[in-house]
């Protein structure tokens, strides 16, 4: 059965700012306060979904979310007129203001947790949006979040868009979820990291070896909870705990330390506790496919130290397989290899991480041969690379044709979207920027018409 990923990416929204939101994220404490480039930003992005489509790659977009949200600043108490709320939180709570303004739904790894339809109950395909709980600037996500999804994936034969679960379990979606299988098609084993569990003690981050200076944002409980209604198949799970080590070199998600795809896993080796007994788990789940095993790439910390590892986020790459070339030395096999690593520029400029990208080709079985550095800086400056940018979504058969087309990469949804963003992102954007009521005005218009060339409907409150 004819099987495929799509990448869809978060198209970047006409707000990208660094506000310093996001603590335990190294990127985004350091560029606060920093001029951001909304424009570039959101063509970085477009021109990344332009170069795997056009290798071949199935690419879908995500649209933006309203920002900035001046509902939640009403919630937070901010009365009047929007230009007037605006002002006022500025003067009285600027970091309340950055967050209602935040373009974070451009990281569309943290839109949802999607489960393959060969690996549910029910055989369709499973996602669990993200409630992002932790920090508050992304927990007005999952409302919007969820409106995009049940309109792109509407076909209650083949796909379920669950709630987001509830707020006191910290889900971060599928930054924290890997899939591997033989093929996108083929029944795989879904491996889920946390941080942290939900109980009072974990909370606060008092449990013993939970991480001393940086939050833990994924609870055990979220994980579990998803793989209870995605109706997953016990043996063919994997759960593991984040190291805290880790987590306070500035691993907030597991992305930033492991990518997985298809037969694949590229990981460090302190991503996870007790990381040899999750390998063995990962690999007796797995088991033996065709002629296959899973292959793994342990990358050992004296070759790429943790720190060099979060600050040019080699692990946040994307791994794909090209579709075959004829005559090309890439020809895929039935496990996804050799794989393409969609990388960082940024992991070319560090000596560890160039030294480990140039050791690639003498690889034994070569898992990875070809290395592609994509430039997105200016969602890396706020800790999101290339991997981040995008939300994997594995369907089969029926299921591809049941996808709402407007979201669906072509030259010409390309063309029409960098038109889009010329004609209403502003070059650049400072903190004062963000009470600018023509800010919310040129962003409202935006939306509207953007969510009409989806196709989408009104999925923005301001639509209603
Ligand atoms: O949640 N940054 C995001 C980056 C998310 C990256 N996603 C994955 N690893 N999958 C976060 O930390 C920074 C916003 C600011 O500071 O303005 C921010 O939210």
């Amino acid at each position: 059965m004819n099987s495929i990923e799509i990448n869809f990416d978060g198209l970047v929204g006409p707000t990208h700012n660094y506000a310093g939101l996001a603590p335990g994220n190294l990127a985004s404490a350091r560029n606060r306060g920093q001029v951001s480039h909304p424009r570039e930003a959101a063509l970085q992005g477009l021109e990344k979904m332009r170069l795997l489509a056009e290798m071949g790659v199935p690419q879908g977009v995500l649209p933006p979310q309203h920002r900035p949200d001046v509902a939640l600043l009403r919630r937070l108490g901010f009365e009047g007129s929007d230009a007037g709320l605006l002002e006022r939180a500025h003067r009285e709570a600027p970091h309340l203001l950055a967050a209602c303004a935040s373009a974070a739904a451009m990281w569309a790894a943290n839109a949802a947790t999607v489960s393959a339809s060969a690996d549910t109950s029910d055989g369709r395909v499973h996602f669990t949006p993200a409630n992002l709980a932790t920090n508050l600037h992304r927990a007005i996500e999952a409302d919007t979040t969820t409106r995009a999804l049940r309109a792109i994936f509407a076909d209650p034969d083949r796909f379920v868009v669950h709630d987001p679960l509830p707020a006191a379990l910290g889900d971060e979606g599928a930054a924290n979820h890997t899939r591997l299988a033989p093929s996108h098609g083929e029944p795989g084993v879904e491996f889920f990291v946390y941080g942290r569990g939900a109980g009072a003690a974990e909370h606060a981050n008092k449990a013993a070896d939970a991480p001393l200076r940086f939050p833990a944002r994924q609870t055990l409980e979220a994980s579990l909870a998803i793989i209870r209604r995605h109706g997953l198949d016990p043996r063919r799970v994997v759960v593991a705990r984040q190291h805290p080590a880790a987590i306070d070199a500035g691993v907030f998600h597991n992305d930033v330390i492991a990518v997985g795809h298809l037969g694949l896993l590229l990981c460090h080796q302190r991503a996870w506790v007790d990381q040899a007994k999750v390998i063995r788990a990962i690999r007796l789940a797995y088991g033996r496919r065709g002629a296959e095993h899973l292959r793994l790439i342990e990358v050992p910390d004296r070759d790429v130290p943790l720190a060099d590892a979060v600050r040019t986020y080699l692990f946040n790459s994307q791994l794909v397989t090209l579709p075959a070339e004829p005559d090309g030395p890439g020809e895929p096999t039935a496990i996804g290899c050799p794989a393409t690593l969609l990388c960082p520029t940024e992991a070319l400029k560090t000596a560890s991480t160039r030294r480990f990208i140039d050791s690639l080709p003498a690889r034994r079985g070569r898992p990875i041969a070809k290395v592609l550095p994509v430039d997105v800086r200016q969602s890396m400056r706020n800790g999101g690379g290339p991997a981040c940018l995008r939300l994997r979504v594995p369907l089969r058969g029926r299921e591809i044709a049941a996808v709402h087309p407007g979201v669906l990469w072509t030259p010409a949804l390309h063309a029409k979207l960098a038109a889009w963003i010329n004609r209403h992102y502003r070059e650049s954007l400072g903190p004062a920027d963000l009470a600018d009521p023509h800010l919310l005005r040129e962003s409202r218009d935006g939306l509207d018409e953007l969510s009409r060339m989806l196709g989408l409907g009104a999925i923005y409150p301001f639509q209603w």
